[in-house]
């Protein structure tokens, strides 16, 4: 078909996955000299242990590490079975950050842009099952006008170069998510798309699996919870019925299991994949976002995938213990702020019923907020050859469509964020955006798509906002517009939200709103930074949500604590967090755990 392949790599009776996960070496390489003198030919020189995953940043105490800019090496030596000799083998990398080139032994096998989605190689010619082979990742993390998210190089007058970047998270790099060797069969089943629907209280699964090689047939199989066989059919694509379906739900993360076999004309098993399945579905009707056909209001957060030491690299510990905050707290759902997160994540949400709004990494696509670019108060045109051109949209696409072929047989997901605050204001906004959510419309007609509104566009001022499906805002009263004037904010958000609310018949999803909030800073009086006073912001805007229909849903900024680049607005990281970044609640959490608990 042409469209990207990014199945999961997963173990069974026809595969077999090795987690590359563990020390790598590691070295930095600011001048670039690494491409030039081929340090993928043989073990890496001068090197230290990096732990993977992980970001490397905060590993050492050096801020030469911290701050690095341009190539970081890594090289590891594995041995797999002799086995796997005569099976297809493949190289995945789940994320490399910002991008990343690859070598098996002296082979060059793979090169990616984009730091958020996997990239894999055929490996089969260049691995030597049974012996020791060398693999080595070049990862670079420099943003430029090309890349998502964009940024920009400066060079200091001592020669350092210094990145600068338009988005408020600190620009974390590494391997940041497993890396794995698995096999499949040389005839293989290479991806599996999943839509679902209803008929009464029958579940309708539509699927088409591709596959590539020689192969006969396919056999669908669809499982249910407790393995009981539920529907079969034969042939690559195809719709299966369920009668009397246990449909996935907020809060109800029911998934079936469809099983996809490969046969050849003997009948013999050729290959074999398990794609889990919720039966459910998403759809915007006037103001309401409905999932399985029932008004959905999204309760929950922002986040990020942030954490002391580890950065952004993937840990279970971690994953598991936010799940279960959200659950403290009441959450329903959270926004992948600012990327496309790691698989797991997403499997985890799948499993446990929570809903996501799945977003792209295109962030800080507005060089005019916060006073001009680096506040500077210097006015910059955002669109133009010079800036956000037709490259960063190229590379844009790009990201949305590897989003969508990662994602969409996700039933946790139910909303695409294509972008977050970018200028929506200056014209040149829809020649850019057109294309873009026409391309994701086009990959998942099963999904709203929208992108999310920053605080500087009214209703009349945004190009864009029909466009798209939802209305994601994030807004600021009483913090970055009129901080410590709570009654203002009141009055100036509802405004403002009827305003929305009267001039485009669609849903409102508020996706950022609260405060910096120092923990232990205490107050009497309305003061910022104090824990009542993030307590009092977020019951201010609660109230005017409640007063308005079209609001259906109210995601916090932010889940948690999360590290930045140094800033006066900035005390070491945003502090936006209801959870410190250890994980430990302020004031509010227990006012949101009380509002969101509640019985609806
Ligand atoms: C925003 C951005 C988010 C920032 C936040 C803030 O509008 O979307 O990335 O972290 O504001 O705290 O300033």
């Amino acid at each position: 078909t042409g469209e990207l392949t990014m199945l999961r790599p997963q173990d069974g009776p026809t595969r077999e996955r090795r987690s590359l996960g563990g020390l790598w070496k590691f070295r930095l390489d600011a001048e670039g000299a690494g491409r030039a003198e081929g340090w993928w030919r043989s073990p890496l020189a001068a090197a230290v242990d990096m732990p993977v995953p992980a970001s490397y940043n905060d590993i050492f105490p050096d801020a030469a590490v911290r701050d690095h800019v341009g190539d970081a090496w890594y090289q590891t030596s594995v041995r797999v079975p002799a086995r796997w000799a005569g099976e297809r083998v493949v190289l995945r990398c789940d994320a490399a950050t910002h991008r990343a080139t690859a070598w098996v032994n002296d082979t060059k096998v793979a090169a990616h842009e984009g730091g958020y989605t996997p990239f894999e190689a055929d490996v089969t010619e260049h691995l030597r099952p049974g012996a020791d082979n060398r693999v080595t990742i070049v990862v670079n993390n420099e943003l430029t006008w090309e890349s998502i998210p964009p940024g920009r190089i400066e060079e200091r007058p001592d020669g350092r170069r210094v990145q600068r970047y338009f988005h408020d998270f600190f620009n974390y790099a590494g391997l940041h998510r497993p890396v794995w060797l698995y096999t499949t069969p040389t005839a293989h089943i290479s991806d599996i798309t999943v839509t679902t629907a209803f008929e009464d209280t029958t579940g309708v699964v539509g699927y088409q699996v591709d596959s590539t090689g020689e192969a006969d047939s396919v056999r669908i199989a669809l499982f249910d919870a407790s393995g009981a066989e539920v529907a079969a059919a034969t042939g690559a694509a195809g719709t299966l019925r369920v009668p009397d379906v246990h449909p996935w739900a907020p809060g109800d993360g029911y998934l079936y299991a469809l099983e996809a076999t490969l046969l050849n004309t003997a009948g013999d098993v050729i290959d074999s994949y398990r794609q889990p399945v919720g039966v459910r579905t998403v759809e915007v009707r006037g103001n309401q976002f409905l999932i399985n056909g029932t008004p959905f209001y999204f309760k929950g957060f922002g986040k990020h995938e942030d954490a002391a030491i580890r950065g952004k690299g993937h840990d279970d510990v971690l994953m598991v213990h936010d799940f279960a905050l959200l659950d403290w707290i009441g959450a329903n759902s959270f926004r992948t702020s600012h990327y496309p997160y790691a698989e797991e994540v997403l499997d985890y949400a799948d499993r446990h019923g929570v809903v996501v709004i799945d977003e792209t990494a295109a962030v800080g696509l507005n060089l005019n907020i916060g006073g001009g670019i680096f506040n500077s108060g210097e006015r910059v045109s955002t669109f133009s050859p010079d800036t956000i051109s037709e490259d960063t949209q190229r590379t844009h696409l790009q990201a949305i469509r590897e989003l969508v072929a990662r994602d969409k047989n996700h039933p946790s997901v139910v909303l695409w964020s294509i972008a977050n605050e970018p200028d929506h204001v200056q014209p040149e906004a829809r020649d850019y955006f057109t294309p873009l959510a026409a391309e994701a419309r086009r990959l998942d007609p099963t999904r709203p798509v929208a992108y999310v509104n920053a605080l500087l566009a009214r209703p009349d001022q945004c190009q864009v906002t029909d466009l798209f499906d939802v209305v994601l805002l994030n807004r600021y009263y009483g913090w970055y517009v009129g901080p410590g004037d709570l009654e203002t904010a009141e009055t100036a958000l509802e405004a403002e939200l009827r305003q929305w609310a009267e001039q485009h018949d669609k849903p409102i999803v508020i996706t950022e709103y609260g405060a910096d909030t120092y923990p232990g800073l205490r107050s009497t009086v309305p003061t910022p930074w104090t824990e009542e006073y993030q307590a009092d912001l977020l019951d201010v805007y609660h109230r005017v949500f409640d007063r308005i229909d079209a609001v259906v849903g109210e995601q916090i900024w932010h889940f948690a604590d999360f590290a930045t680049a140094p800033g006066v607005f900035r005390v070491d990281g945003n502090k936006k967090g209801i959870f410190t970044r250890e994980r430990r609640p302020k004031t509010a959490a227990f006012n949101l755990r009380s509002r969101w608990r509640k019985a609806d």
